[in-house]
């Protein structure tokens, strides 16, 4: 798995505003209201304990002070404990956190100590990208593609199935993509094909996943994917709105998703 740089978490929070802005113009909500709907849950300035984790690849530089960012973003009341790994949760449990977050190399968790609910950063990023996907204005048809079906990408074509989209879906891994048609029902997607989408969710680790194509003159592109999966020339020469932004979106519906 790729994992974020101190690079990625720059100007977060001019990222985080261009593109609530963008979701605003493209949805007629923006990520707050985009998060209620999915998760039918309120935020009411709960204290959220941030923990660093050193275990593996280690403490990301800025990576703690970005979830206090986002958490006070939200009128959340955000602390980062004096230590990492136990000695920190010990530290945000006693000092009555209603949720925890914290990251390993493999795995990020919100865990609401309260009523239990735990939720994960790539199924969190998966529902919260495509819900925003499935909500453009300008959209054509409820035909929706998603480019990558790993761990975030599985997740969001499953919530668009679930929410009654006719999802098309691409992953070079054949067996990646006949376990989705097996287990979801996703109609696989050729990219050879004259089939042109105006919603897109691109969840995979690569650049240039998102051709010519593939993308209508009006289009809704949105990716948490890193970098980016759509060509700079495409996007210019098509209308397409972009929602791109490196954490923030995920960390606002896992937190939703723990309410
Ligand atoms: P993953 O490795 O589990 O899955 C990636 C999938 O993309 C794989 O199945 C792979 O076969 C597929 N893929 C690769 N090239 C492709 C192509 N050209 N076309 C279609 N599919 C292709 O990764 P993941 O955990 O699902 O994460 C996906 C991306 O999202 C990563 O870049 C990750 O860093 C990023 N991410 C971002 C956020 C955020 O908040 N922005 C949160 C979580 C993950
Ligand atoms: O506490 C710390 O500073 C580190 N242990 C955090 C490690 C997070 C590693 N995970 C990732 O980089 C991502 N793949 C998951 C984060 C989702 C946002 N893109
Ligand atoms: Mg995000």
């Amino acid at each position: 798995m790729a994992l974020l740089t101190p690079q990625d978490l720059e100007g977060l929070t001019k990222q985080l505003e261009y593109n609530n802005n963008t979701i605003k113009k493209a949805t007629g909500m923006d990520i707050a209201d985009i998060c209620k709907q999915i998760y039918s849950t309120t935020l009411d300035g709960e204290k959220v304990g941030i923990v660093p984790i050193t275990s593996g690849n280690g403490i990301i530089s800025n990576f703690s002070s970005s979830l206090l960012t986002i958490t006070e973003y939200f009128g959340l009341d955000g602390d980062i404990t004096e230590h990492p790994d136990v000695t920190g949760y010990y530290e945000a449990v006693s000092s009555d956190a209603d949720i925890i977050l914290m990251a390993d190399d493999h795995i990020f968790i919100a865990h609401n100590m309260r009523n239990g609910k735990i939720a994960t950063n790539h199924v969190c990023t998966g529902v919260v990208y495509a819900e925003i996907a499935s909500r453009y204005k300008y959209a054509d048809s409820k035909d929706i593609l998603v480019i990558g079906l790993g761990r975030v990408g599985y997740a969001g074509a499953q919530h668009l199935v679930k929410k009654d989209f006719d999802v098309y879906a691409y992953d070079p891994n054949r067996e990646t993509l006949e376990k989705a048609r097996k287990e979801l029902g996703i109609i696989p997607y050729d990219p050879e094909e004259k089939h042109k989408f105006s919603m897109v969710l691109e969840a995979t680790p690569n650049p240039n996943t998102i051709s010519e194509g593939m993308v209508a003159e009006r289009c809704l592109v949105s990716t948490p994917g890193i970098p980016c999966g759509l060509p700079e020339d495409i996007g210019k020469k098509n209308e397409i709105d972009l929602v791109m932004e490196p954490l923030m979106i995920g960390v606002a519906s896992m937190i939703y998703a723990v309410m």
